[in-house]
């Protein structure tokens, strides 16, 4: 099994309840864990159109699964969730984004592990230090200190919890 870290946001929809079913069908697969979750966070959300607040999460993952197929059911849970893709960056029900996975950094057309902009989003890197402190970037900079190079963090605020 490998370590694997998943970042959950929505921004349409009832963004908790959608949330908390991404975690319960990633926990369903039979090669994938959920090992730990996150508090949920209210974020502003960054880029795109001018388009509501976001739900964002972490989950703390184990699978039997390569990055490969790991991409393929996040990109399935979405498409089970109702997400439509539309512009770049706008609303969406549901975006399920690998950030990490544990071994070397996987660059292809169809993915890029570590996610190419989790070190410079305070909406990915306060869940994700929060779902698992000890996270760390392959190069070998922890989440945190990549967190604490951003400053002062604004616009991300703990709202609830999911059940693990
Ligand atoms: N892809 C490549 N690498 C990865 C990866 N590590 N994880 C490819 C997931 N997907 C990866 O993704 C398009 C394609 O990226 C996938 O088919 C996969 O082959 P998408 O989810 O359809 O497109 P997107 O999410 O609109 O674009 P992108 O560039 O992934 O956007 P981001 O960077 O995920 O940003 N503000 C707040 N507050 N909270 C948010 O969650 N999210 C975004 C989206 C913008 N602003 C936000 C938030
Ligand atoms: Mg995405």
């Amino acid at each position: 099994m490998t370590r694997a870290h998943v970042g959950l946001g929505s921004n349409l929809g009832d963004r908790m309840a959608i949330l908390d079913t991404a975690v319960r069908v990633l926990d369903a697969d039979e090669l994938t864990h959920v090992m730990a979750v996150s508090r949920v966070y209210e974020t502003a959300p960054v880029g795109g159109p001018e388009q509501g607040p976001y739900l964002n999460a972490v989950a703390v993952l184990e699978t039997d699964r390569s990055p490969h197929e790991l991409l393929e059911l996040l990109l399935a849970t979405e498409d089970g969730l109702g997400r439509a893709r539309s512009e770049r960056w706008g609303p969406r029900t549901v975006d399920l984004d690998l950030l990490l996975y544990d071994g070397p950094p996987v660059e292809t057309p169809e993915l890029t592990v570590p996610h190419p902009r989790a070190r410079e989003r305070a909406f990915v890197l306060v869940p994700l230090c929060d779902a698992d402190p000890f996270a760390t970037f392959p190069d070998g900079e922890l989440a945190a200190a990549a967190l604490a190079r951003l400053g002062p963090v604004t616009g991300v605020v703990p709202v609830g919890e999911l059940q693990p």
